[in-house]
């Protein structure tokens, strides 16, 4: 492979790898424009095999999104509606949301991920009371609910800071963040495909303040639209630097871009190639972030189990309920079994391993 890696003139890249030298931008970005898609494979597996072995996570969960009325008019979503009242808005009445737990009774669930349009209308009495009738109905199950965009919304709405919107929903029973609502940092492109919310800045301080509280979060990355790669590098070193700061994120999560049914419909869907060299590079710039995960609604099942060799070792969960992927033109199923996953991870050649939100293992490889 030496070999290999200095035709190609990314031996020094290896070399700093070896050395856990820090990349930099343009390292990130002729990572990007590698031709060898198998030695960008083989540098990543090697970061990946060095923090985790062949080992797999992934775990048993909800998604749940209460409502897609959103004053947002991000160009690449497929799931929002602008009011109340619009073809196929929606907003679940809070009984609605707690049946689709209450009706999974029967399942070993450890996690709920709630994520929901930027709602005008509802008293922040409904958050609170979401979070507090899910636990009351699974005390021990894990919230990781609303992105730092909500939260900064809900600050300016309710006329509360950051930091208070954060420990009101903490004290509601809020564990943890999920990573939505990044996209693409840089402002030349957040102006135009997600003007009217969160800028960087905010979506990484909300962050840094949960984390200052006690909480752990994930990020994610909106990438195959009009971004270049510089951006997408970019992207990773703001990540790279609020982790050095906070130490808070477990995992970075690349999230295809999916055209249909939305303003951006025009452009294709990012190539299978084009998401197995994000991933790979994600694991090769954010040596402080733990865990890589293919979020497979977004990347295909296919192509989720191939990335388990550039670089991934995470690939979410069961889901169950996923509407901003499905509603954009994802064919992917509904649902995985925790069986289904099992299977498909060693089909890969991998070891499963069922987690919790905060990476205990819930099941060992062994298992099952
Ligand atoms: O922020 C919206 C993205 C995100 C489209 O934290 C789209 O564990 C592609 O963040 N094509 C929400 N992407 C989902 C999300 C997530 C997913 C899985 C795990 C975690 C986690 C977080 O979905 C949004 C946006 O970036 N999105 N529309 C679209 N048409």
């Amino acid at each position: 492979m030496d070999a290999r890696l200095s035709a190609l003139g990314l031996a020094d890249i290896s070399r700093k790898l070896e050395t856990s030298d820090r990349l930099t931008l343009e390292d990130g970005v002729r990572l990007f424009d590698c031709p060898d898609l198998h030695a960008l494979g083989w540098l990543a597996n090697r970061e990946r095999e060095k923090r985790h072995g062949g080992l797999t996570f992934y775990n048993y969960n909800l998604r749940l999104e209460a409502t897609n009325v959103c004053v947002a008019t991000c160009l690449f979503c497929s799931f929002s509606r602008l009011k109340p009242g619009d073809a196929q808005a929606y907003t679940m009445t809070l009984e609605q949301v707690f049946d689709k737990l209450r009706q999974r009774a029967h399942q070993p669930l450890t996690e709920v991920h709630v994520v929901n349009g930027l709602h005008p209308d509802l008293p922040f009495d409904y958050y609170v009371d979401l979070l507090k009738g899910l636990k009351a109905i699974r005390p021990g199950i894990h919230l990781k609910c609303f992105t730092a965009v909500e939260i900064a919304f809900f600050s300016d709405l309710y006329k509360m800071s950051d930091e208070e919107v954060l420990r009101q929903l903490m004290a509601a029973g809020l564990d943890s963040l999920p990573g939505g609502g990044a996209e693409i940092f840089a402002d030349r492109v957040r102006r135009k495909i997600s003007h009217d919310k969160a800028d960087a800045d905010r979506y990484l301080d909300v962050h840094r303040i949960a984390h200052r509280l006690g909480m752990r979060s994930n990020v994610t990355m909106l990438y195959g639209h009009i971004e270049t790669m510089a951006e997408r590098v970019d992207h990773m070193l703001r990540a790279r630097a609020l982790q050095d700061e906070t130490g808070g994120f477990q995992a970075f999560i690349p999230l295809a871009f999916h055209p249909d049914n939305n303003q951006m419909r025009k452009l294709p869907a990012p190539s299978a190639t084009d998401t197995l060299r994000v991933h790979a590079v994600a694991r090769l710039m954010l040596d402080n972030i733990p865990h890589v995960k293919a979020f497979w609604i977004a990347t295909g099942v296919d192509v989720a189990q191939i990335a388990l060799w550039y670089g991934v070792d995470d690939l979410d969960g069961t889901v169950q309920e996923e509407k901003i992927y499905h509603m954009a033109g994802a064919r992917t199923p509904e649902i995985l079994t925790t069986d289904r996953i099992r299977q498909l991870i060693r089909n890969a050649g991998r070891l499963p391993v069922e987690r919790d939100t905060l990476y205990n293992v819930v099941t060992p490889p062994d298992a099952a």
